[in-house]
């Protein structure tokens, strides 16, 4: 079996974005793959955060992560502070990696623009820990939305180098690109972020989901009720296709381009449809969360097998780079 990996900050709430874009996808994918699921801590401390929040938002990620049907019997599932090799990695990986690909990235240079007082140097080696993330356990697959190409693209690059310099030591990972795309924010225009607060939370309640809705971004052309609306550019009429089934979906639209329905009409419809197909999740995440020592348990096995892993890795690691054993 071809090992995949991936990973997910514990930067803010979980949202439909990182759902639909990335954890529906790492589900099925633990048919088919061993599975390392990680809850990327240190690379959340390159953002502004609250260290009291750290750790309850870790487990909140969990439950969640479960509840989505992360299922811990088949995958690894793990905290990245509870394994200290992907550190070590990350250092020595940084050696090999030439600073002007890591200034080029475009996700450093969007979040350098969105808190300038917070551009650290965490930040500019982030893709260095997320090559050390995949590289610790040989993973071959790394399921990707667009966000995360240029990242993954760095991550072969420094396998290469790697490899040339001190010996055929890793695999190159692939992408394994998911058909989802990558979703906006409620305001229609940016990537719904967990950082930004433009998103839709998994754990959002129902009246906090017709709030968000209500408010969200539909067709700019359509002023009133009675002009026909573009469903195709439409924000709201874009998330119902996630929510509804094809025909339901065929319906809205035609109703929206009809002029026979209103903007109105389409955001009740999506917001129900939303809290009915949320409401399962919310509930398992609940019941998971009022037991957080089994989550704690959950977290404790995964990163027992992730170490024995990652020491394996990096014995033979400090084997090539010539250290002297202690
Ligand atoms: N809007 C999105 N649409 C589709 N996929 C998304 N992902 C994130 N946002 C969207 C995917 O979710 C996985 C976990 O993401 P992450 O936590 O590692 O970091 P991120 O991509 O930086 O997510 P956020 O929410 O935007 O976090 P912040 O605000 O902290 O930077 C990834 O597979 C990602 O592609």
């Amino acid at each position: 079996m071809e090992t995949v990996f991936s990973g997910i900050q514990p930067s803010g709430g979980f949202h439909i974005g990182n759902w639909l874009g990335a954890v529906q996808n790492w589900v099925k994918l633990q048919d088919d793959y061993r599975c390392i699921f990680c809850i990327v801590d240190l690379h959340a401390l390159t953002q502004h955060y609250e260290p009291a929040e750290m750790s309850e938002r870790v487990i909140t990620l969990t439950s969640e992560l479960l509840a989505c049907g992360i299922d811990p019997a088949r995958s690894i599932l793990f905290v990245q502070s509870h394994v200290p090799e992907h550190t070590e990695l990350a250092w020595i990986l940084a050696t090999v990696t030439p600073h002007g690909d890591l200034s080029r990235m475009t996700q450093f240079k969007d979040k350098s623009e969105r808190a300038p007082d917070n551009i650290n140097a965490g930040l500019l080696t982030y893709p260095v820990l997320m090559a050390a993330d995949i590289l610790l356990y040989k993973a071959t697959r790394v399921p990707v939305g667009d966000d995360q190409v240029q990242h993954l693209e760095l991550a072969r690059e420094i396998t290469r180098k790697f490899n040339a310099r001190f010996g055929e030591t890793f695999p190159e990972p692939q992408p394994l690109f998911t058909k989802a795309t990558r979703i906006l924010g409620l305001d229609g225009k940016t990537k719904m972020s967990k950082s930004v607060g433009n998103s839709l939370l998994i754990a959002d309640p129902p009246e906090v989901i017709r709030k968000k809705i209500g408010n969200a971004f539909t067709d700019p052309t359509r002023v009133r009720k009675v002009d026909p609306g573009h469903p195709e550019s439409c924000y709201v009429c874009g998330l119902q296709g996630y929510f509804a089934s094809p025909e339901e979906t065929a319906r809205l639209h035609e109703g929206c381009r009809s002029a026979t329905a209103g903007c109105v009409d389409s955001k009740r419809a999506l917001a129900e449809n939303m809290i009915n197909a949320l409401a399962p999740l919310r509930e398992k995440a609940a019941e998971w969360k009022a037991h957080p020592d089994k989550i704690r348990q959950v977290l404790g096995d995964g990163a027992q097998t992730a170490r024995v892993i990652a020491a394996d890795t990096m014995a033979r690691v400090r084997e090539r780079l010539g250290l002297l054993a202690p």
